[in-house]
């Protein structure tokens, strides 16, 4: 999988992509991510990368030109991307399905907005998609790039080890993560589950499944909306709602 990253903050991304899964998916060649900084491709003496906006207003809007002679530069050294990524507030959310179109793609080229924003004929005649991480503002579209990376990376073959699993994320089913104990079994009078010790599997299994259930009835209701449960599992949650409206009941 082939990563470009085009910023104006390079040892930003540099120190992200460093450790971690990522890291060590570099060093091996899993991953090919080159990052690029914006000001290699300006053309004036000092190296200027944004401008007042057009019509006026506060802050300052990245220049276009810059952008392009960096995709050009890319589509050169590096070959045409499945897609060009602009990273905006203003994009679609970044779901775990769009991770998925992303690692289908091969080569994904992500530009990283900062200052007020990026101009509009960067959006509309170089991006292919516009991406958000969720409702909420950070600086930049550098870490946003970074979770972006990360969370594509993980689903190419050979990323995460042995010891993770890719399948039984809590996403890739659909459901939240069901709690996790290791020793000591008495943590200052807090102890594990008796389940979790009784080396019965296919108790533990199943507690497992309840508990991931009723989390996600808790916390993310609208998840199982989409999730996809077998006969069993439509079972338990069946009962953990009835559990729940008996709960109200008694309540009031
Ligand atoms: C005044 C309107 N602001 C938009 C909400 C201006 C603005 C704030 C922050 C413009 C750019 C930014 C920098 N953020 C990103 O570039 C960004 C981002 C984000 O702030 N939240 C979630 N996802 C992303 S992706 C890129």
């Amino acid at each position: 999988m082939k990563f470009d990253i085009v910023t104006i903050f390079p040892r930003m991304v540099e120190a992200g992509l460093a450790e971690g899964v990522v890291g060590r998916a570099k060093e091996r060649g899993t991953l090919d991510v080159v990052v690029h900084n914006l000001r290699d491709f300006t053309s004036d003496k000092h190296h200027v990368v944004d401008d007042m906006p057009f019509g006026g207003g506060p802050g300052m809007v990245l220049k276009p030109e810059p952008m392009f002679r960096a995709v050009e530069a890319i589509r050169e050294t590096r070959g045409a991307p499945g897609a060009v990524v602009m990273t905006s507030p203003a994009g679609r959310p970044f779901t775990q399905d769009e991770a998925r179109r992303l690692a289908a793609c091969g080569h994904v080229v992500l530009l990283c907005g900062r200052y007020e924003g990026v101009d509009e004929r960067v959006r509309e005649h170089l991006a292919t998609d516009e991406i958000s991480i969720g409702d909420y503002v950070v600086s930049g579209g550098e870490l946003p790039a970074l979770v972006i990376v990360d969370a594509v990376a993980r689903l190419i073959p050979g990323v995460v080890g042995d010891g993770q699993s890719v399948e039984e994320d809590s996403f890739t089913r659909g459901l939240l993560d069901y709690p996790h104990y290791t020793r000591p079994a008495d943590f200052r009078g807090l102890t594990v589950p008796e389940v979790l010790m009784s080396g019965h599997h296919g108790e533990i299994r199943r507690w497992r499944r309840l508990q991931a259930l009723r989390r996600t009835l808790e916390r993310r209701p609208d998840l199982l909306e989409s999730v996809t449960l077998d006969d069993d599992e439509r079972d338990m949650l069946r009962t953990l709602v009835r559990a729940r409206i008996d709960d109200e009941t008694q309540r009031s």
